[in-house]
């Protein structure tokens, strides 16, 4: 068993690498550095899943001025992952439990000003993060 979950990790992880160099690009480090997606609100209920090292989603909307929450399902077998939320400043306006899955999480976000954030998983940010666009 140990032997397998050690292959599947040797497998997984050039791809993982490959697959952050691609999205890092020329120099780049955050995605709030590029051009920020846009997508409709998805309402003060929002949803997102973690699996193979990757969200489901990149781009999250919701009202502005209005608490939400967030619905996290950590579908990835012992690895840590969370959401959280951040300005254009690298500020940290949320900051998700970090949470082993498999893991369901209801996250309570306080209400945001309008504008474009980004969301990220903290032990993951050069390969887990989306737009997150409030407004
Ligand atoms: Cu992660």
């Amino acid at each position: 068993m140990r032997n397998r979950v050690w292959f599947a990790s040797a497998l997984f992880l050039p791809v993982a690498v490959a697959a952050s160099l691609v999205v890092l690009g020329a120099g780049g480090s955050f995605a709030a550095d590029q051009p920020a997606a846009s997508c409709a609100p998805n309402g003060p209920a929002l949803a997102i899943t973690a699996s193979d090292n990757k969200y489901d989603k990149t781009c999250l909307a919701a009202p502005a001025n209005q608490a939400l929450t967030i619905d996290f399902d950590n579908q990835d077998y012992g690895i840590p992952h969370n959401v959280s939320i951040y300005d254009k400043d690298h500020k940290a306006l949320f900051t998700g439990e970090i949470t082993d899955g498999p893991k369901k999480i209801k996250y309570s976000v306080p209400a945001i000003p309008a504008g474009k954030y980004e969301f990220r998983c903290d032990p993951h940010p050069e390969f887990m993060f989306g737009t997150f666009d409030v407004g």
